[in-house]
């Protein structure tokens, strides 16, 4: 159960419950998203860390190796290794400013505001947007083979725009409804866009794998504003892990936040270089959704 809390803070969840959440997470992650959870190596850590869990210190806590004795007695031995503890997931969903993480460089913020367009004005938006938006499947590159990506996408602004290798042209012509979203957002958050990313999640099979929206071309720290429309999908987010987890992500800070119709979400400062985010697959119903990310995309002369 997610604890009330106000708006300006994130909710947890009992320490059972977090299990739970984890194993049935862990299960889902392993059935339905393929290859990047270590299934069996994550599933009986957690159970460890489940039995030691009134033993836990300040985040870790040591696993006695108990040994059977030639006398059949259990015999304690000094422990082997220590067990660390899976954060405990947590959900924004109301509004308000987020500070997610802070590092040596400055914070990771968030900023959530659902409601952002009102829902009878979000559901002509999305009419016009879903009919009149020129959608078209992307071909993107990883380790040297093309995929289709799982969603269909529209790309606004003078400058070309590549991700996953491969680019989407400049497109200078904004559709009337864009250009006035953007204004509206610019006004309300105080920040310029030059670009637009629109997504359309034609079903839950459609989805945008884990990533950071980090390309050179969107500066150092990149803000980037999004607006959702039609069903409401999981945006998920999970903390990069230090260089010495080698890119194991088991033990890394998560967060999700339900996207609905009409709302907002800005993410800034550090936190395209500190965390990763996804649009998992969802396998019941789902109805089309449309996101539009606002981004600003600098000249190569003007990158630092
Ligand atoms: O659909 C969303 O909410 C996120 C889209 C996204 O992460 C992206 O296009 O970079």
């Amino acid at each position: 159960m997610i604890s009330s809390c106000s708006s300006e803070h994130m909710c947890y969840g009992s320490e059972e419950v977090r299990f739970t959440r984890v194993m049935a997470d862990k299960r889902q992650r392993a059935r339905v998203q393929g290859a990047w959870a270590n299934h069996s190596k994550t599933t009986v850590r957690s159970l460890q860390v489940h039995r030691n869990s009134s033993a836990n210190v300040a985040g870790t806590h040591w696993l006695p190796n108990e040994q059977p004795a030639a006398d059949g007695r259990f015999v304690f031995q000094n422990p082997t290794e220590v067990q660390r503890k899976i954060p405990e997931e947590k959900t924004i969903d109301k509004e308000g400013f987020y500070e997610i993480s802070s590092g040596p460089t400055g914070v990771s913020r968030l900023y959530l505001k659902p409601g952002f367009i009102d829902p009878k004005e979000a559901d002509w938006m999305f009419e016009q947007l879903y009919a009149e938006i020129p959608w078209k499947q992307k071909s993107n590159i990883r380790e040297g083979r093309s995929y289709q990506e799982p969603r269909l996408t529209a790309w606004y602004g003078d400058l070309p725009y590549t991700y996953s290798h491969t680019a989407m042209k400049s497109n200078p012509h904004w559709h009337p409804l864009l250009i006035m979203l953007k204004d509206h957002t610019e006004k309300v958050t105080g920040y310029t866009f030059n670009s637009l990313l629109c997504n359309l999640y034609r079903n839950g099979k459609d989805s945008i794998d884990w990533h950071s929206d980090d390309e050179p071309s969107l500066g150092q720290k990149p803000i980037i504003a999004s607006l959702s429309f039609g069903d409401t999908r999981i945006f998920e987010m999970r903390k990069k892990p230090p260089p010495e987890d080698k890119g194991d992500y088991t033990y890394v800070e998560r967060i999700r936040i339900p996207l609905s119709h009409g709302c907002l979400l800005v993410m800034e400062g550090e936190t395209q270089k500190e965390w990763q985010h996804r649009v998992p697959k969802e396998y019941h119903d789902r109805n089309p959704r449309i996101n539009l990310t606002f981004r600003t995309i600098y000249p190569e002369t003007q990158r630092n």
